[in-house]
Protein backbone atom coordinates (compact mmCIF):
# COMPACT_ATOMS: atom_id res chain seq x y z
CA UNK A 1 0.00 0.00 0.00
CA UNK A 2 1.33 3.61 -0.83
CA UNK A 3 0.54 5.95 1.94
CA UNK A 4 -1.20 9.37 1.10
CA UNK A 5 1.72 11.95 1.15
CA UNK A 6 -0.67 14.46 3.41
CA UNK A 7 0.30 17.95 2.55
CA UNK A 8 0.55 20.09 5.88
CA UNK A 9 0.32 23.95 6.48
CA UNK A 10 1.83 24.30 10.53
CA UNK A 11 1.88 27.79 11.66
CA UNK A 12 3.61 28.31 14.64
CA UNK A 13 5.80 31.14 16.97
CA UNK A 14 9.06 30.77 15.51
CA UNK A 15 10.80 32.39 18.35
CA UNK A 16 12.54 30.62 21.47
CA UNK A 17 9.57 28.70 23.09
CA UNK A 18 7.88 25.01 23.45
CA UNK A 19 4.90 25.31 21.17
CA UNK A 20 7.19 26.33 18.47
CA UNK A 21 10.00 23.79 19.09
CA UNK A 22 7.33 21.43 19.00
CA UNK A 23 5.72 22.50 16.26
CA UNK A 24 9.24 22.43 14.12
CA UNK A 25 9.66 18.77 15.30
CA UNK A 26 6.87 17.44 14.49
CA UNK A 27 6.74 19.18 10.84
CA UNK A 28 10.34 17.64 10.47
CA UNK A 29 9.54 14.50 11.61
CA UNK A 30 7.10 14.22 9.05
CA UNK A 31 8.81 15.21 6.50
CA UNK A 32 11.06 12.61 7.22
CA UNK A 33 8.37 10.06 6.66
CA UNK A 34 7.61 11.95 3.29
CA UNK A 35 4.65 14.18 4.22
CA UNK A 36 5.30 17.89 2.70
CA UNK A 37 5.20 20.15 5.31
CA UNK A 38 4.22 24.42 4.77
CA UNK A 39 5.87 26.36 8.19
CA UNK A 40 3.68 30.23 7.96
CA UNK A 41 4.87 32.37 10.35
CA UNK A 42 6.20 35.56 10.57
CA UNK A 43 10.04 34.33 10.72
CA UNK A 44 12.02 30.74 9.81
CA UNK A 45 11.41 28.62 13.31
CA UNK A 46 14.43 29.00 15.11
CA UNK A 47 15.05 25.06 14.64
CA UNK A 48 14.10 24.93 11.67
CA UNK A 49 18.16 24.79 10.59
CA UNK A 50 18.33 21.73 7.86
CA UNK A 51 17.68 21.87 4.85
CA UNK A 52 15.16 19.56 3.63
CA UNK A 53 13.50 18.87 0.24
CA UNK A 54 9.86 18.32 1.64
CA UNK A 55 9.86 21.35 3.88
CA UNK A 56 8.74 24.82 2.36
CA UNK A 57 8.63 28.10 4.19
CA UNK A 58 5.94 30.80 3.70
CA UNK A 59 6.70 34.25 5.73
CA UNK A 60 3.57 36.05 6.66
CA UNK A 61 4.76 40.03 5.57
CA UNK A 62 2.92 42.59 7.74
CA UNK A 63 1.92 45.94 6.37
CA UNK A 64 3.00 48.78 9.09
CA UNK A 65 0.46 51.70 7.70
CA UNK A 66 0.21 54.54 10.19
CA UNK A 67 -3.45 54.03 11.22
CA UNK A 68 -2.30 50.42 12.74
CA UNK A 69 -1.14 50.78 16.04
CA UNK A 70 -1.05 47.27 16.10
CA UNK A 71 -0.88 45.88 12.82
CA UNK A 72 -3.27 42.88 12.22
CA UNK A 73 -1.06 40.01 12.20
CA UNK A 74 -3.92 37.52 12.32
CA UNK A 75 -5.05 39.27 8.80
CA UNK A 76 -1.72 38.97 7.56
CA UNK A 77 -1.75 35.41 8.24
CA UNK A 78 -4.90 34.56 7.24
CA UNK A 79 -4.18 35.64 3.72
CA UNK A 80 -1.05 33.80 3.66
CA UNK A 81 -2.80 30.05 4.50
CA UNK A 82 -5.39 31.06 2.26
CA UNK A 83 -2.83 31.40 -0.65
CA UNK A 84 -0.54 28.64 0.59
CA UNK A 85 -3.96 26.61 0.49
CA UNK A 86 -4.57 27.24 -3.02
CA UNK A 87 -1.49 27.19 -4.17
CA UNK A 88 -0.66 24.23 -2.72
CA UNK A 89 -3.37 22.44 -2.31
CA UNK A 90 -3.09 21.49 1.91
CA UNK A 91 -4.81 18.74 3.08
CA UNK A 92 -4.83 20.14 6.98
CA UNK A 93 -3.41 23.25 8.39
CA UNK A 94 -2.30 22.53 11.90
CA UNK A 95 -2.01 25.94 14.44
CA UNK A 96 0.03 25.08 17.05
CA UNK A 97 -0.88 27.95 19.94
CA UNK A 98 -4.37 29.26 19.47
CA UNK A 99 -4.22 32.69 19.90
CA UNK A 100 -4.07 34.05 16.81
CA UNK A 101 -3.53 31.20 14.36
CA UNK A 102 -6.45 29.14 15.21
CA UNK A 103 -8.64 32.09 14.33
CA UNK A 104 -6.73 32.91 11.00
CA UNK A 105 -7.05 29.64 9.99
CA UNK A 106 -10.83 29.08 10.45
CA UNK A 107 -11.15 32.37 8.61
CA UNK A 108 -8.66 31.33 5.68
CA UNK A 109 -11.08 28.24 5.21
CA UNK A 110 -14.01 30.57 4.79
CA UNK A 111 -11.86 32.29 2.38
CA UNK A 112 -11.04 29.30 0.21
CA UNK A 113 -13.40 28.72 -3.21
CA UNK A 114 -14.17 25.36 -4.35
CA UNK A 115 -11.70 23.28 -2.04
CA UNK A 116 -11.80 22.22 1.70
CA UNK A 117 -8.84 22.09 4.51
CA UNK A 118 -9.10 20.44 7.88
CA UNK A 119 -8.31 23.03 10.85
CA UNK A 120 -6.71 21.58 13.38
CA UNK A 121 -5.14 23.13 16.60
CA UNK A 122 -2.64 22.14 19.48
CA UNK A 123 -3.06 23.54 22.59
CA UNK A 124 0.39 24.40 24.33
CA UNK A 125 -0.36 26.38 27.56
CA UNK A 126 -0.23 29.58 27.98
CA UNK A 127 -2.28 30.37 24.80
CA UNK A 128 -5.24 28.96 27.42
CA UNK A 129 -4.12 29.40 30.89
CA UNK A 130 -3.14 33.30 30.24
CA UNK A 131 -4.18 34.62 26.93
CA UNK A 132 -7.27 32.69 25.93
CA UNK A 133 -8.42 33.14 29.77
CA UNK A 134 -8.59 36.87 29.74
CA UNK A 135 -11.50 38.56 28.90
CA UNK A 136 -10.30 40.31 25.45
CA UNK A 137 -9.70 36.59 24.03
CA UNK A 138 -12.09 34.35 26.03
CA UNK A 139 -14.98 34.55 23.44
CA UNK A 140 -12.78 34.63 20.72
CA UNK A 141 -11.20 31.17 22.01
CA UNK A 142 -14.10 29.38 22.70
CA UNK A 143 -15.53 30.39 19.33
CA UNK A 144 -12.58 29.54 17.47
CA UNK A 145 -12.23 26.11 18.86
CA UNK A 146 -15.39 25.11 18.47
CA UNK A 147 -14.92 25.96 14.47
CA UNK A 148 -11.87 23.59 14.46
CA UNK A 149 -12.13 20.04 12.76
CA UNK A 150 -9.74 18.84 15.68
CA UNK A 151 -8.06 20.21 18.91
CA UNK A 152 -5.53 18.44 20.88
CA UNK A 153 -3.63 19.78 24.49
CA UNK A 154 -0.04 18.19 25.14
CA UNK A 155 -1.63 17.51 28.63
CA UNK A 156 -4.34 15.97 30.68
CA UNK A 157 -4.28 19.26 32.83
CA UNK A 158 -4.11 20.89 30.09
CA UNK A 159 -7.42 19.51 28.24
CA UNK A 160 -8.97 20.27 31.91
CA UNK A 161 -8.36 23.60 32.46
CA UNK A 162 -9.19 24.13 28.73
CA UNK A 163 -12.36 22.85 29.84
CA UNK A 164 -12.79 24.84 32.89
CA UNK A 165 -11.70 28.24 31.78
CA UNK A 166 -12.77 28.33 28.33
CA UNK A 167 -15.69 26.37 28.94
CA UNK A 168 -16.08 24.98 25.16
CA UNK A 169 -17.27 21.63 24.74
CA UNK A 170 -15.46 20.40 21.76
CA UNK A 171 -13.43 17.22 21.96
CA UNK A 172 -9.71 17.48 22.84
CA UNK A 173 -7.77 14.64 22.47
CA UNK A 174 -4.30 14.71 24.40
CA UNK A 175 -1.63 14.10 22.51
CA UNK A 176 1.94 14.45 24.95
CA UNK A 177 4.65 16.52 23.57
CA UNK A 178 7.65 14.40 22.48
CA UNK A 179 11.67 14.12 22.65
CA UNK A 180 14.14 12.78 20.10
CA UNK A 181 16.59 10.36 22.15
CA UNK A 182 18.83 10.12 19.75
CA UNK A 183 19.87 14.30 19.45
CA UNK A 184 19.09 14.62 23.35
CA UNK A 185 21.11 11.62 24.59
CA UNK A 186 23.20 11.19 27.82
CA UNK A 187 26.93 12.16 26.15
CA UNK A 188 28.06 15.38 26.91
CA UNK A 189 29.67 17.94 24.58
CA UNK A 190 33.35 18.15 25.13
CA UNK A 191 33.29 21.72 24.65
CA UNK A 192 30.40 22.31 27.17
CA UNK A 193 31.98 20.00 29.86
CA UNK A 194 34.19 22.83 29.98
CA UNK A 195 31.47 24.94 31.87
CA UNK A 196 32.17 22.54 34.86
CA UNK A 197 35.39 23.37 37.22
CA UNK A 198 36.78 20.82 39.20
CA UNK A 199 34.73 19.24 42.12
CA UNK A 200 31.28 21.08 41.55
CA UNK A 201 28.03 20.53 40.74
CA UNK A 202 26.27 22.04 37.60
CA UNK A 203 22.89 22.82 38.00
CA UNK A 204 20.89 24.07 34.88
CA UNK A 205 17.86 26.17 33.41
CA UNK A 206 16.32 26.31 30.35
CA UNK A 207 13.37 29.00 29.67
CA UNK A 208 12.21 32.07 28.12
CA UNK A 209 12.33 34.01 31.28
CA UNK A 210 8.99 35.41 31.72
CA UNK A 211 7.56 35.61 34.92
CA UNK A 212 5.52 32.06 34.91
CA UNK A 213 9.07 30.23 35.19
CA UNK A 214 10.13 32.36 38.37
CA UNK A 215 13.74 32.29 37.40
CA UNK A 216 14.59 34.64 40.36
CA UNK A 217 13.43 31.89 42.72
CA UNK A 218 16.66 29.33 40.91
CA UNK A 219 18.95 32.23 42.48
CA UNK A 220 17.12 32.38 46.38
CA UNK A 221 17.55 28.72 46.36
CA UNK A 222 21.24 28.33 44.17
CA UNK A 223 22.65 30.75 47.03
CA UNK A 224 21.25 28.30 49.54
CA UNK A 225 23.45 25.34 47.88
CA UNK A 226 26.10 27.12 47.41
CA UNK A 227 26.42 27.73 51.90
CA UNK A 228 27.30 23.94 51.65
CA UNK A 229 28.24 22.93 48.12
CA UNK A 230 30.32 24.36 45.22
CA UNK A 231 27.68 24.83 42.82
CA UNK A 232 27.31 25.65 39.01
CA UNK A 233 24.31 27.40 38.01
CA UNK A 234 23.65 27.77 34.07
CA UNK A 235 21.08 29.92 33.53
CA UNK A 236 19.85 29.45 29.49
CA UNK A 237 17.66 31.51 27.70
CA UNK A 238 16.65 35.56 27.59
CA UNK A 239 13.40 37.02 28.35
CA UNK A 240 12.18 39.79 30.75
CA UNK A 241 13.25 38.44 34.17
CA UNK A 242 16.83 37.92 33.26
CA UNK A 243 17.72 41.41 34.56
CA UNK A 244 15.82 40.94 37.72
CA UNK A 245 17.61 37.32 38.00
CA UNK A 246 21.41 39.01 37.36
CA UNK A 247 20.64 41.66 40.08
CA UNK A 248 19.49 39.25 42.89
CA UNK A 249 22.71 36.47 41.90
CA UNK A 250 25.34 39.73 42.39
CA UNK A 251 23.30 40.72 45.65
CA UNK A 252 23.30 37.33 47.26
CA UNK A 253 27.04 37.11 46.13
CA UNK A 254 27.06 34.14 44.42
CA UNK A 255 27.32 35.81 40.62
CA UNK A 256 30.46 33.82 40.27
CA UNK A 257 28.72 30.59 40.03
CA UNK A 258 25.80 31.77 37.37
CA UNK A 259 26.43 31.97 34.13
CA UNK A 260 23.73 33.43 31.68
CA UNK A 261 24.52 31.93 28.28
CA UNK A 262 21.22 33.37 26.57
CA UNK A 263 19.69 31.86 23.87
CA UNK A 264 21.26 28.34 22.74
CA UNK A 265 20.26 26.98 19.45
CA UNK A 266 21.94 23.35 20.30
CA UNK A 267 20.67 22.44 23.79
CA UNK A 268 21.07 18.95 23.53
CA UNK A 269 24.89 19.55 23.71
CA UNK A 270 24.86 21.36 27.16
CA UNK A 271 22.15 20.05 28.73
CA UNK A 272 24.14 16.17 29.51
CA UNK A 273 26.85 18.63 31.52
CA UNK A 274 24.22 18.57 33.86
CA UNK A 275 23.75 17.54 37.85
CA UNK A 276 20.10 18.58 37.51
CA UNK A 277 17.59 20.81 36.03
CA UNK A 278 15.68 23.13 37.88
CA UNK A 279 11.81 24.56 36.80
CA UNK A 280 10.38 26.49 39.27
CA UNK A 281 7.52 27.75 37.55
CA UNK A 282 4.05 29.46 38.54
CA UNK A 283 2.82 26.43 36.56
CA UNK A 284 3.78 24.43 33.12
CA UNK A 285 0.99 22.77 31.05
CA UNK A 286 3.61 20.42 30.34
CA UNK A 287 7.32 21.33 30.90
CA UNK A 288 8.88 20.53 27.29
CA UNK A 289 12.43 21.63 28.57
CA UNK A 290 11.76 19.25 31.55
CA UNK A 291 11.38 16.69 29.00
CA UNK A 292 14.75 17.45 27.23
CA UNK A 293 16.99 17.32 30.37
CA UNK A 294 15.19 13.62 31.42
CA UNK A 295 15.81 12.53 28.08
CA UNK A 296 19.60 13.02 28.56
CA UNK A 297 19.36 11.58 31.74
CA UNK A 298 19.13 14.85 33.89
CA UNK A 299 16.78 14.16 36.85
CA UNK A 300 14.54 17.23 37.27
CA UNK A 301 13.72 19.34 40.21
CA UNK A 302 10.25 21.26 39.12
CA UNK A 303 7.11 22.40 41.03
CA UNK A 304 3.96 20.48 41.66
CA UNK A 305 2.12 22.42 39.18
CA UNK A 306 -0.10 22.64 36.34
CA UNK A 307 1.52 19.23 33.69
CA UNK A 308 4.57 19.07 35.44
CA UNK A 309 3.74 16.40 37.77
CA UNK A 310 2.34 14.23 34.44
CA UNK A 311 6.34 14.53 33.35
CA UNK A 312 8.74 14.37 36.51
CA UNK A 313 7.74 10.97 38.53
CA UNK A 314 8.54 12.65 41.79
CA UNK A 315 10.83 10.66 44.16
CA UNK A 316 11.49 8.93 40.94
CA UNK A 317 12.78 10.72 38.27
CA UNK A 318 13.29 14.28 40.23
CA UNK A 319 11.62 16.26 42.78
CA UNK A 320 8.48 18.12 43.10
CA UNK A 321 7.91 20.77 45.71
CA UNK A 322 4.94 23.87 45.79
CA UNK A 323 5.45 26.72 44.27
CA UNK A 324 7.29 29.42 45.45
CA UNK A 325 8.75 27.30 48.35
CA UNK A 326 12.47 28.21 48.71
CA UNK A 327 13.05 26.17 51.45
CA UNK A 328 11.57 22.89 49.98
CA UNK A 329 13.32 23.81 46.10
CA UNK A 330 17.04 23.97 47.94
CA UNK A 331 16.29 20.66 50.30
CA UNK A 332 15.44 19.13 47.04
CA UNK A 333 18.47 20.33 45.52
CA UNK A 334 20.83 19.22 48.15
CA UNK A 335 19.47 15.81 48.74
CA UNK A 336 20.16 14.67 45.64
CA UNK A 337 23.35 16.47 45.65
CA UNK A 338 24.30 14.68 48.73
CA UNK A 339 23.57 11.22 47.25
CA UNK A 340 25.48 10.04 44.35
CA UNK A 341 23.70 6.49 43.95
CA UNK A 342 20.30 8.15 43.82
CA UNK A 343 21.23 10.94 41.73
CA UNK A 344 22.24 7.99 38.94
CA UNK A 345 19.32 6.55 39.61
CA UNK A 346 17.12 9.23 39.41
CA UNK A 347 19.16 10.46 36.16
CA UNK A 348 18.49 6.49 34.14
CA UNK A 349 14.86 6.80 35.48
CA UNK A 350 14.40 10.30 34.09
CA UNK A 351 15.72 8.73 30.35
CA UNK A 352 13.41 5.34 30.50
CA UNK A 353 10.85 7.69 31.14
CA UNK A 354 11.17 10.10 28.72
CA UNK A 355 11.83 6.80 26.60
CA UNK A 356 8.68 5.09 27.31
CA UNK A 357 6.30 7.70 27.58
CA UNK A 358 7.33 10.60 25.11
CA UNK A 359 9.97 8.86 22.41
CA UNK A 360 9.40 10.78 19.15
CA UNK A 361 8.65 7.69 17.44
CA UNK A 362 5.63 6.60 19.53
CA UNK A 363 4.08 10.14 19.27
CA UNK A 364 4.65 11.16 15.43
CA UNK A 365 1.96 8.44 15.11
CA UNK A 366 -0.97 9.68 17.73
CA UNK A 367 -0.78 12.89 15.48
CA UNK A 368 -0.72 10.71 12.29
CA UNK A 369 -3.84 8.78 13.40
CA UNK A 370 -5.39 11.89 14.67
CA UNK A 371 -5.21 13.32 10.49
CA UNK A 372 -6.44 10.06 9.45
CA UNK A 373 -9.21 10.54 12.07
CA UNK A 374 -10.12 13.98 10.77
CA UNK A 375 -9.51 13.47 7.26
CA UNK A 376 -11.89 10.47 7.23
CA UNK A 377 -14.58 11.60 9.41
CA UNK A 378 -16.63 13.77 6.40
CA UNK A 379 -15.05 14.64 3.54
CA UNK A 380 -13.45 11.14 2.95
CA UNK A 381 -9.89 12.76 1.85
CA UNK A 382 -7.26 10.41 2.51
CA UNK A 383 -9.30 6.89 3.84
CA UNK A 384 -7.03 4.24 4.73
CA UNK A 385 -4.21 5.51 2.88
CA UNK A 386 -3.14 7.87 5.09
CA UNK A 387 -0.22 7.69 7.14
CA UNK A 388 1.24 4.31 8.14
CA UNK A 389 3.86 5.44 10.49
O1 LIG B 1 6.43 28.82 28.38
C1 LIG B 1 5.84 29.60 27.65
O2 LIG B 1 5.24 30.59 28.05
C2 LIG B 1 5.86 29.35 26.19
C3 LIG B 1 4.84 28.36 25.77
C4 LIG B 1 5.00 28.32 24.29
O3 LIG B 1 4.08 28.66 23.62
O4 LIG B 1 6.05 27.99 23.79
O5 LIG B 1 5.10 27.11 26.43
C5 LIG B 1 4.03 26.26 26.63
O6 LIG B 1 4.12 25.24 25.64
C6 LIG B 1 5.17 24.30 25.82
C7 LIG B 1 5.15 23.32 24.66
O7 LIG B 1 3.97 22.57 24.63
C8 LIG B 1 5.03 23.59 27.17
O8 LIG B 1 6.06 22.65 27.34
C9 LIG B 1 5.09 24.65 28.26
O9 LIG B 1 4.87 24.00 29.50
C10 LIG B 1 4.03 25.71 28.05
N1 LIG B 1 4.25 26.80 29.01
C11 LIG B 1 3.42 27.04 30.02
O10 LIG B 1 2.40 26.41 30.22
C12 LIG B 1 3.81 28.16 30.92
Amino acid sequence: MNPKRLKIGIACYPTYGGSGVLATELGIALADEGHEIHFMSYESPFRLTEFHSNIFYHQVGVQEYPLFKYPPYALALATTMAEVCDLHDLDIMHVHYAIPHLVSANLARQMLVGRDVKVVATLHGTDVTIVGNDPSYRRVMRFSLEQADGVTAVSSYLKNETYRTVGTSCPIQVIPNFVDLERFNVQPCPEASKLRQENERVLIHVSNFRPVKRVTDIIEATAQVAKSHPVRLLMVGDGPDRPAAEKRARELGISDAVCFLGSQDNIEKILPCADLFLLPSQFESFGLSALEAMACGVPVIATASGGLSEVVEDERTGKLFPVGDIEAFSLAIKDLLDDDSKLKSFGTAARDRAKELFRIDSVIPQYMEFYRKILTEDSGIGTQEVGTT
